[in-house]
């Protein structure tokens, strides 16, 4: 068997320096891709223009092609992919325990709408990004979920990428962004989510602003000039929806007009900064949007909480998103109701998720104004910055599936700011563990990809 491999790669290869000139024949195509299938046995994708494997874009299979796993099928592939993009992508099935064949068609890797689109209308579970080496599901629902996103905006850059998250999961359709409340105070913080929501297409997005919450939290990178960037010809880089003049409901009241008009228990949460406007909701009493209390109306709107912050496992150390308003803090966990589902995604998780400044610039090397590529470019972003928060937003959209869970349990804060975490199969908290090297891999990969579309 080796030597026919053998032989079938040495025939390969002077095929692939001719093929520009001397278009290959179709049989010979059949011996190549079939020799191909062999060399690689986690799959390939081949140019049959250039006998080449692209190395970047993003690939689809065709449905036309489905099911073509042996010799004979080959003619029918090659005749399509001739008739179409004139790509070829093998991959073996462990579950058949079959290599498979396909007329591919590839998008360039800023068109991963499109490529996800295709791939739905194909019937295909997966867009395979060639350059990253990573699968992208394609095979989801779209989905209502609707998300209200709550953020400490305005001092680590992290919670720029989550909000990003966000809204490349709306152009998906796996989710609606219904509010965003900002929890560390000062209206410049709330203004960057206005540049945000402009910048991804959504300006309507309602934003409310934290007034009375943690009095003066740490600042790591100062972005808050951000919505005020000018041109060199002195224009504002970025449109706004709320002006300098505008306001922003409070964050708590922002959350009660929205939980007001949802269906029950259809309201997620992603909490990746304070929780001093979740427990300002949470002490509220009636008002002009709904004659529930606080605790009342998150009881009955709010289906699940996805929140960054909590230490768990052996140490018992204060955790830093809670320490930073710790009245508001143990306010939240006393009053939290019990059927509210929550989600921690400990620092720990997103630790080894580090995307260096380099490459945030490099990624969107596409433009010259983009609010995240600012921030970068004019402000010391390495500080130890890691991609904690989109942690607690890409679970609340892709799932339970797509992290390693805890078993259920409660989780109760000490004055300290630390989580202790009890186990009982009854209770509403479970928190994400800390992923693999492959796992960590993908998952940044995967936000990068998100970062290059435009
Ligand atoms: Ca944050």
């Amino acid at each position: 068997m080796k030597k026919i491999v053998l032989l079938l790669v040495l025939l390969a290869l002077p095929l692939a320096s001719q093929a520009q000139q001397n278009r290959v024949s179709d049989k010979e195509l059949v011996s190549v891709l079939w020799a191909m299938g062999q060399m690689y046995p986690d799959g390939f994708t081949l140019s049959l223009d250039s006998l080449r494997q692209p190395t970047q874009g993003l690939a689809v299979s065709y449905l036309a092609t489905q099911n073509s796993f042996d010799k004979k099928s080959l003619p029918a592939v090659i005749k399509h992919a001739h008739e179409h993009n004139n790509v070829v992508g093998g991959w073996y099935d462990p579950v058949e325990d079959k290599y498979y064949f396909d007329s591919t068609i590839i998008f360039p890797e800023d068109s991963l709408t499109a490529a996800l689109a295709f791939a739905r209308e194909n019937q295909q579970h997966t867009v395979y990004d060639l350059g990253r080496k990573i699968n992208i599901r394609s095979n989801y629902e779209e989905q209502d979920i609707r998300i209200i996103y709550d953020t400490d905006m305005g001092s680590s850059t992290d919670d720029l990428f989550a909000l990003m998250m966000l809204y490349r999961y709306m152009d998906m359709k796996r989710c609606k962004l219904i509010g965003v409340v900002v929890d560390r105070m000062g209206k410049a913080n709330a203004d960057i989510v206005d540049v945000l929501n402009n910048y991804y297409g959504y300006p309507d997005i309602p934003i409310g602003l934290e007034t009375q919450g943690a009095p003066d939290p740490k600042v790591w990178i100062t972005y808050h000039n951000l919505p005020y960037a000018r041109t060199t010809d002195a224009v504002p880089m970025f449109k706004r929806t709320v002006g300098d003049n505008g306001t922003y409901m409070e964050g708590y009241k922002l959350y009660r007009k929205l939980l007001a008009a949802q269906p029950d228990r259809s309201v997620t949460i992603a909490s990746v900064g304070f929780v001093t406007s979740l427990a300002r909701l949470l002490e509220s009493g009636p008002d002009e949007y709904s004659p529930l209390n606080g605790v009342e109306l998150v009881r009955a709107k709010v289906k699940s909480i996805y929140a960054m912050g909590g230490v768990f496992g052996d140490a018992v150390e204060p955790d830093y998103n809670f320490a930073q308003a710790i009245d508001f803090s143990l306010k939240f966990f006393e009053l939290l109701p019990k059927e509210v589902d929550i989600v921690f995604s400990p620092g720990e998780v997103g630790d080894p998720l580090d995307y260096r400044p380099e490459l945030v610039i490099s990624d969107m090397n596409w433009t010259d104004f983009h609010p995240i590529k600012w921030t970068y470019q004019f402000l010391n972003c390495n500080t130890g910055q890691k991609m904690w928060d989109p942690q607690a937003v890409i679970q609340a959209v892709e799932g339970d599936d797509f992290y390693e869970l805890s078993p259920r349990g409660w989780v109760t804060l000490t004055p300290k700011a630390e989580t202790i975490f009890t186990p009982d199969p009854k209770g509403n908290a479970r928190y994400q563990r800390p992923g693999d090297p492959v796992w960590c891999d993908m998952v940044l990969k995967y936000i990068r990809l998100m970062s290059i579309q435009h």
